[in-house]
């Protein structure tokens, strides 16, 4: 294990404390819900109840593999607890989120949660968000319209920015849960994110974007120096 990856599992671990028996949580997806999941899998083998409604088909898989009870939105629309990683978090808890390319699913999950804990090692926490690329999840009808139209709408907002469609592993376009492509924003900096992601949001053939705001809850963030939690 890598010290980032011993860090992730750190604050994996370290949410891990507040499931308690009874729980609807909903899992995330990443390398850092890896350890949660798997965590989850041990408890769980270990006596404790919970279900749980994972945000993507990698995390499903893991979660069967490790005997954790799901099921779905449908049977259970209200969840207690949704604990999953982000690409970039600030002090205020706003994220950005979707690097793995799950943002949409992860995006319902968290708002039909109560609460949400983000995972995370040290080098997600920043001063302003988008230095990582901003994940947008687009839908293929009108994809150059789409593209012209977050163009037009950072420029309202003074911001430059460029758009690089995902590509999957074998250069073929990726291709989310959904069935959606993923546009990667660089803005190098969010200068206003609520308004950026009003924005966005306002524009048809964007599906979802990856940015996070008034969703998360509280955030545990693993340091070499130790776990510190924001807004806990
Ligand atoms: C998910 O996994 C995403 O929203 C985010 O893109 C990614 C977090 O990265 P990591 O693999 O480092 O946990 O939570």
């Amino acid at each position: 294990m890598t010290d980032t990856d011993d860090l992730k599992r750190q604050a994996a671990l370290a949410a891990l404390e507040h499931v308690t028996n009874g729980m609807k949580l909903g899992i995330g997806t990443g390398s850092t819900a890896v350890h949660l999941v798997r965590g989850l899998g041990e408890r769980v083998r270990g006596g404790l109840h919970i279900v749980g409604v994972p945000t993507s088909e990698r995390t499903a898989k893991l979660a069967r593999e490790e005997g954790i009870p799901l099921t779905t939105l449908d049977e259970t629309p209200h969840l207690d607890l949704t604990i999953d990683g982000a690409d970039e978090l600030d002090r205020s808890l706003q994220l950005i989120k979707g690097g793995g390319g799950a943002l949409l699913r992860e995006k319902i999950v968290a708002a039909a949660s109560d609460r949400m804990i983000v995972i995370a090692d040290g080098s997600k926490l920043v001063d302003r968000l988008g230095a990582f690329p901003l994940p947008i999840e687009v839908n293929h009808f009108g994809f150059g319209a789409t593209l012209h139209a977050i163009e037009a709408a950072a420029h309202r907002l003074g911001q430059q920015v460029t758009l690089k469609r995902r590509l999957a592993a074998d250069g073929a376009p990726f291709v989310t849960d959904g069935g959606h492509a993923i546009v990667d924003a660089s803005f190098g900096l969010i200068r206003e994110p609520e308004a950026m992601s009003l924005a966005l949001a306002a524009i048809p053939g964007v599906v979802e974007h990856g940015l996070f705001i008034g969703l998360a809850t509280a955030a545990v963030i693993a340091r070499p120096d130790g776990v510190v939690w924001l807004g806990a």
